[in-house]
């Protein structure tokens, strides 16, 4: 079987509450990609896809407070998550992000998600809670640790399992960094893995007919 590549990346849409989420792609796969803010959602999703244009990468924590659609290879969704933990958030805006997550995850949409944590610091409370939504609606994860490139080589791997077991899941975590590439091709492979699971269990070969028109990059 040929390796996983993705060869077409696009921004499709964005959701908030009370928006339409876009009709399913061809696999009927949706991988999602949750964190704190700032701890390197939109950097994975443009180094995987190699297009630094794709997701917008922020210096100041907290600004995406929409779930934003990226179409791959025209197959599946890779989807970016509003971040938790931005500490100056007023309470109001805290609230619609659960009520956004929430809906979501229970949305039965979901089919894979990666959790994302920085290598280099303990997991915080947000974290564990996220992690114990994820275990709540049964959802498959992968656990990233992200911004490997900031410690040392030698640690990385310790440090990033280190990181899974304080949240309480099984202790593994692959190193992840958006500079260097570092983890790339093994979360390629695993998304190849999850997509090609999905469609022999689901049997959702059959190819629907997407509007063209949604797919276009993001500014
Ligand atoms: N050194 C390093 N910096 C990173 C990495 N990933 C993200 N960053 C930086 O961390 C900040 C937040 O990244 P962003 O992708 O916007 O985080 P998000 O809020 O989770 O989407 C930006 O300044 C990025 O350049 C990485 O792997 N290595
Ligand atoms: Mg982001």
């Amino acid at each position: 079987m040929e390796p996983f590549a993705i060869k077409q990346a696009a921004f499709v849409t964005s959701v908030g509450l009370g928006g339409d989420y876009p009709q399913p792609l061809e696999s009927g796969v949706e991988i999602a990609l949750v964190g704190k803010s700032n701890v390197g959602k939109s950097s994975l999703i443009n180094s995987l896809c190699n297009n630094y244009k794709l997701a917008r990468v922020s210096g100041s924590p907290g600004k995406t407070r929409l779930i934003n659609y990226f179409a791959i290879n025209r197959q599946f969704y890779l989807v970016d998550l509003p971040g938790y933990g931005f500490a100056k958030a007023p309470k109001t805006e805290k609230e619609k992000w659960g009520q956004l997550m929430e809906t979501y995850l229970s949305s039965g949409r979901v089919t894979h998600l990666f959790l994302l944590l920085d290598i280099r610091h303990e997991p915080t409370a947000e974290d564990k809670q996220m992690f114990q939504w994820v275990l709540y609606y049964g959802v498959p994860f992968t656990l990233v640790a992200t911004k490997a490139d900031k410690i040392a080589k030698s640690k990385r791997r310790q440090a990033a399992n280190a990181a899974a077991k304080l949240l309480g899941a099984p202790p593994a975590a692959l190193p992840y960094s958006g500079e260097t590439g570092e983890g790339r091709l093994e979360l390629l492979e695993g998304m190849g893995k999850i997509v090609q699971d999905h469609i022999s269990l689901h049997n959702t070969k059959t190819p629907i007919d997407i509007d063209s028109s949604l797919l276009h990059n993001m500014e």
